[in-house]
Parts: C-alpha cells; sequence; structure tokens
C-alpha cells in the first residue's frame, strides 16, 4: 500500500480543498507548506485532456509575498539579479532570486501591483523569510508578508472562451504576462481580482489571484457550470506537459545547488546592468561548473537510479522525468557536470529493465530538431 498523507493545518489547505477532493484528486503533494495536487484520474489521461480543452488548477500554493513601502522596488531588486528599473505596472516577470554566492532560491513570477508595490507569485522555498530578514538587517523601509491570496489557474487551449464567460471580453485584451484587476459579481458584492495571462503549462490560460475565500469558491462554482460544455474538469500542473514545455521546477530542477546561468535562466539575469543586486557580483565572476539539460530515451524507461555515466564514470543526475505518450518517448531533465561530460551527448541510465542509453539536449525540447513527430494526438 503507497503511504498517506497526513493532512494538519500545518499542510494548509486552501479555499478549494473540499472542491478538489469532491473532483476526485488520486494524489497531493505539499508546496510551500500546503496541498497541492498533482494528479486526477491518471498523469496521462490528465495531460491530454489539458491540451484538448480547459482545467481549473488549484494553485493556492503560489503564495504571493507583498512586498510594500518607499522601498520595496530596492529590495526586490536586491534580490534579483534581472534589471527591474524599467518594470511597469501591469507587467509579470519571471525572476530568478539569488543569494550572495549567486545560487537560486526562488523563481517567482513578480509582478507590479503599483509605484511601490511588488507581489513575487513564489514557488517551493520560504521566502517571506528571506525578504523579511533582507528588509531588517538592511533597515529598509517595507513591509513584508504573505496576503490572503489564492491563484486559481484555468489552463488549456479553452481556457479564454470559459475566461470570457465568467469575466466578460475584457480577458482577450490581457496579453501573455500581463495582468489586470478585472471585477467578479460575487453574492456577497463585486470584488477586484488581478487577473493575468500566464500559467505553469504552455497550452495557453489565466491565472486569478483570488483574494476572498467565499467569492473564490463561487467563482469555481460558476468555472464549472459555465464551462460544462467545454468539458471543464479539476486539473493541476502536469508532469509530461511540464516537461514537453520545458518549464523548470523549483527543487527538482535547481535550486540552491545551480546558479541561474547553469540552470539556462541566462535570459533573465542582466549582468551589465548598473542595478544594486546582491546576487551580480558573484553571478559576473562566477564560472559554471553544470549545466540543465534535456535527456531523450528513446521508449519508456522504469528508470531505477538518477545517475547518468559513461563508460561508468558519473557525468550528471536526472532530475525530472516521464513518458511523453505524444512523442513516445522518455523525457528528462538532467544536471550534468560539464567537466567529466565535455561535448558528448551519449549517456547510459540504469533502468529496472538493465541498462539504456539516451541522448542529451539543450532545453527547452525541440521535437522537431530532434527528429521526434507526435505519435499520438489525443488520449
Ligand atoms: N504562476 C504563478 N506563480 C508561480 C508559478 C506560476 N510561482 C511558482 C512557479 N510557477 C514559478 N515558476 C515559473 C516558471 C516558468 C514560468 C512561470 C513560472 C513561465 N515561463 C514562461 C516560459 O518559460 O516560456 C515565460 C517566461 C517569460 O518569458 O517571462 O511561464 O506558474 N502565478
Amino acid at each position: 500500500m503507497n503511504p498517506q498523507l497526513s493532512i494538519s493545518r500545518r499542510t494548509r489547505s486552501t479555499p478549494f480543498t473540499s472542491r478538489v477532493q469532491a473532483a476526485g484528486v488520486s494524489a497531493y503533494t505539499i508546496y510551500n507548506h500546503m496541498l497541492l495536487a498533482t494528479m486526477f484520474e491518471s498523469y496521462e489521461a490528465d495531460y491530454w485532456h489539458l491540451c484538448e480543452h480547459v482545467q481549473v488548477w488549484d494553485v493556492s500554493c503560489e503564495r504571493q509575498v507583498a512586498i510594500e513601502g518607499p522601498d520595496a522596488n530596492k529590495l526586490v531588486q536586491l534580490m534579483t539579479p534581472r534589471d527591474l528599473t524599467k518594470a511597469k505596472i501591469g507587467r509579470c516577470f519571471y525572476l530568478p532570486l539569488c543569494d550572495v554566492d549567486g545560487s537560486v532560491i526562488n523563481d517567482p513570477i513578480a509582478i507590479k501591483i503599483a509605484t511601490d508595490q511588488w507581489w513575487l507569485s513564489v514557488a517551493d522555498s520560504d521566502v517571506v523569510l528571506w525578504a523579511k530578514g533582507l528588509a531588517t538587517g538592511m533597515r529598509l523601509d517595507v513591509k513584508v508578508y504573505e496576503p490572503d491570496i489564492w491563484p486559481l489557474a484555468v489552463q488549456g487551449p479553452k481556457a479564454e472562451k470559459l475566461m470570457s464567460r465568467v469575466f466578460g471580453n475584457q480577458v482577450k485584451d490581457i496579453g501573455f504576462f500581463q495582468i489586470k484587476p478585472l471585477d467578479y459579481h460575487a453574492q456577497a458584492g463585486t470584488f477586484s481580482m488581478q487577473v493575468a495571462r500566464s500559467g505553469w503549462s504552455k497550452q495557453g490560460g489565466f491565472e486569478i489571484y483570488v483574494n476572498d475565500i467565499q467569492a473564490g469558491q463561487q467563482l469555481w462554482d460558476e468555472l464549472f457550470s459555465k464551462g460544462a460544455d467545454l468539458q471543464v474538469r479539476a486539473g493541476c500542473p502536469n508532469i509530461i506537459e511540464r516537461l514537453e514545455s520545458s518549464l523548470l521546477s523549483l527543487g527538482n530542477d535547481m535550486g540552491y545547488d545551480t546558479t541561474p546561468m547553469e540552470a539556462g535562466l541566462d535570459q533573465y539575469v542582466d549582468l551589465d546592468a548598473n542595478i544594486e543586486s546582491l546576487s551580480l557580483p558573484a553571478l559576473r565572476s562566477h564560472i559554471p561548473s553544470k549545466r540543465l539539460m534535456g535527456l531523450i530515451i528513446d521508449s519508456h524507461a522504469n528508470i531505477s537510479d538518477n545517475s547518468l555515466t559513461i563508460e561508468g564514470k558519473t557525468v550528471g543526475e536526472i532530475r525530472s522525468h516521464g513518458y511523453s505518450p505524444r512523442y513516445g518517448v522518455h523525457l528528462a531533465i538532467v544536471l550534468c557536470h560539464l567537466e567529466p561530460l565535455g561535448d558528448k551527448q551519449q549517456v547510459d541510465i540504469v533502468t529496472n529493465d538493465g541498462m539504456q542509453q539516451g541522448r542529451l539536449c539543450n532545453l527547452p525540447f525541440d521535437f522537431n530538431a530532434l527528429g521526434l513527430k507526435a505519435i499520438k494526438q489525443r488520449g
């Protein structure tokens, strides 16, 4: 029997937990000390449904760390090597947060809400403590706290259709990684909620930053009643889809042991910027020794050991993996050690069925360039 997860106040539930349970969640993980569904029917069934229809995801665990006050811009800039001097209100920014050694502490979506107000929509690490510690130690004039906000994602090719039925056609004007406050008319009154075109899939969609429990529950129910003909289902970030889309997971693929450059997040680091950022001095002189890469194994693989080897010598390790039913290959995100690897591309992987070979590639996966064609188009 699989072990159960003991759920208590410490493993915080969300305004949507009762609905997620009623929808038949079959597995949870813990993310920011909070419940996050990982599977409903099966990874594969959830995947095909996400790619064809629309799903509502309880991603309340993407906690907001609010940073407000005269030094808010200064504190956010200190935490990231990405240049935010020209950041505009109403935009979302994917940010590596790094410590003084250049290690990745988190990779939130940062939202500039107002001139002196940011929300960091964080991945799984305690950014609120890090931000409060910096604010205290550096005597910054800011308030740092976790507001009561529970993001709800609407993802999939029919997401815009469903969202426009609930919020009106104005959702269509929200560009990718833009965010707008929209009115939600609930029984208890009208609530202004931030709505962004974003989400942890590449199937398109929105995220609603729900700011009231009851209105949020009513919104959930309305998304399901208005989306019945669109075959809306409860869903969650899906391992197969996010691997195919090369969306990185903090704590799995990267973290304290990688710099943003080693994780391939170079485009979100402005080494030459004239900004006050804690990690920039270290990142400017850092020589990468590792690199996050893709790995393709040409059949389903029951991986039993995470090491990648060449002639018995370890050259890296598997960080996340799963079978892609669309391409008929096993995909992995792997951390390679540059020195032993050199320019070699074929590696050995230990599986329950013996040794299998895999080929390394750059991320994001470019299935066309890899010569991979869809062997299956739907579930
Ligand atoms: N939504 C919100 N908060 C989050 C996540 C989210 N917090 C945690 C986690 N996810 C943060 N990680 C990511 C990683 C990638 C992306 C978003 C959040 C992403 N990347 C796009 C890409 O890679 O193509 C675009 C990035 C860009 O170009 O700016 O969307 O999902 N609220």
